[in-house]
């Protein structure tokens, strides 16, 4: 078979499942292209992408302002690693350090190096700055977390599947409830070692746990009191996905004028991954202000990728499209439109107990087990009926499409669901 032969679906799946290892359950679907809120599969059916790889295609597929940043920059310089400098660095660094409205950025690649990244920060800090003994630095952590896949992150989480059989785990993390500001405050309280408190503000592979009105607001507010770093993952939730620029965004400095949330919730580190490329290249960054940022000092951190003149390029016209497409405020209007249409269904329904989400980054939840096969199920029959999208858990089915979408599309999607879901009604 040569290599540019066109596979059929079968003998794509083949190939993985023969040569790549087993560490994924894709929904059987092939893509070979896409374009917006639109995929296609090798046999050229179309669909609805209502996963956004995970939020990282918020911009939608392939937005050509962003190829092309992409392709003209490919075309010029690739990579000098951080030996020499290069000349888009700075101007990323500059561009993004405004948008979000902090002094300095740390530019890797890959969402979980951005955790590392801050976790190693938030630990420098506490004992250069804070005053906390060597090694005795703890981090705050909340129950059912996602951050990433690394030996460290994963020794935080409690996902057997996440974890199981790859210890030893890295110490110095303290688990408490998500959405508990007692629980916060008892152990701000009990451990004076404590630097930093690590945080999703929607929790996503939990099944899109939205907390409680305030509770980021409050957290922040008991953060400050103890003198620990307020560190925001927004991986999955920033980039206009919630509509706002940011889940934790509220009257800060950033550009996103339109933000209708009240309190000020400023992360000390912010976490950045996904769609600061729109999905075309792995780029991820950290951002705090110079008191945190500035214990980093050569040598102590980096990588032969991160802050590359593609990653560069790429992630400022990712950020151009966010803004000039006014991603934040579609997303915001489209997901209030999805949870009323959708919640019109669910009064009548059997299958569905209810819908939840911010913005664009929502889900529903079946009326089973966690371990039943229903979610996969229902998947299944949506990709058959030209929408894709996958089950966190069992009975959970996260839906997340390119922010980019318009009105009558969604009400496209959302007839394309309820059409589904009335085949599960029993
Ligand atoms: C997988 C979920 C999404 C993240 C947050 C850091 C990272 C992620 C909040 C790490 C990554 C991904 C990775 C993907 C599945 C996935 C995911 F289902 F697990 F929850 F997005 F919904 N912080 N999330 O959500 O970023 O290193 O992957 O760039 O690992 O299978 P990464």
């Amino acid at each position: 078979m040569a290599v540019l032969d066109q596979l059929t679906s079968q003998q794509a799946i083949d190939l993985e499942n023969k040569y790549g290892a087993h560490n994924y359950h894709p929904l059987p679907v092939v893509l070979t292209r896409g374009e917006g809120v639109y995929v296609w599969d090798v046999e050229g059916k179309q669909y609805y992408d209502f996963l956004s790889a995970y939020s990282a295609v918020n911009q939608g597929h392939c937005h050509p302002k962003i190829v092309n940043a992409m392709v003209q920059q490919a075309q010029t310089l690739t990579l000098t690693s951080r030996a020499f400098y290069n000349d888009m660095l700075g101007k990323y660094e500059k561009f993004a350090c405004e948008f979000f409205g902090f002094d300095k950025l740390l530019p890797m690649n890959t969402g979980a190096e951005a955790v590392e990244t801050a976790l190693k920060l938030c630990r420098k800090w506490a004992y250069e700055v804070k005053g906390i003994h060597e090694n005795e630095a703890e981090i705050i952590v909340c129950e059912n977390n996602f951050h990433g896949r690394t030996t460290t992150i994963i020794s935080f989480s409690n996902d057997p599947v996440a974890r199981k059989n790859f210890g030893p785990y890295t110490k110095g993390f303290i688990k408490i409830e998500y959405d508990n500001l007692v629980a916060l405050e008892e152990t701000l309280k009990n451990n004076p070692n404590v630097a930093g408190f690590l945080v999703e503000p929607i929790q996503g592979e939990a099944g899109v746990y939205v907390p409680s009105e305030g509770y980021l607001t409050k957290a922040k507010a008991l953060c400050e009191q103890y003198n620990v770093l307020f560190i925001a993952d927004e991986v999955q939730t920033g980039i206009a996905r919630t509509g706002r620029l940011l889940a934790t965004c509220g009257n800060c400095s950033c550009i996103n004028k339109n933000c209708s949330s009240s309190p000020d919730v400023k992360p000390d580190v912010l976490i950045l991954g996904k769609a600061i490329s729109g999905g075309v290249y792995p780029v991820s960054a950290v951002l705090a202000n110079d008191s945190v940022m500035n214990v980093i000092k050569p040598g102590n951190h980096g990588s032969t990728f991160g802050g590359n003149p593609v990653a560069a390029a790429v992630a400022i016209a990712a950020l151009e499209v966010v803004r000039d497409e006014k991603l934040a405020e579609n997303a915001s209007v489209l997901g209030e439109l999805f949870r009323a249409e959708l919640n019109k269904y669910i009064k009548t329904s059997k299958i569905v107990n209810l819908v939840r989400g911010k913005g664009l980054l929502n889900a529903i939840v079946i009326n089973e087990d966690e371990d039943s096969n229903t979610a996969w199920d229902i998947c299944l029959a949506l990709r058959d009926n030209g929408l894709l999208a996958k089950p966190t858990h069992g009975n959970i089915i996260r839906f997340a499409p390119p922010l980019v979408m318009t009105e009558e599309q969604l009400l496209d999607c959302v007839s394309i669901i309820i059409k589904t879901l009335k085949q599960f009604e029993k």
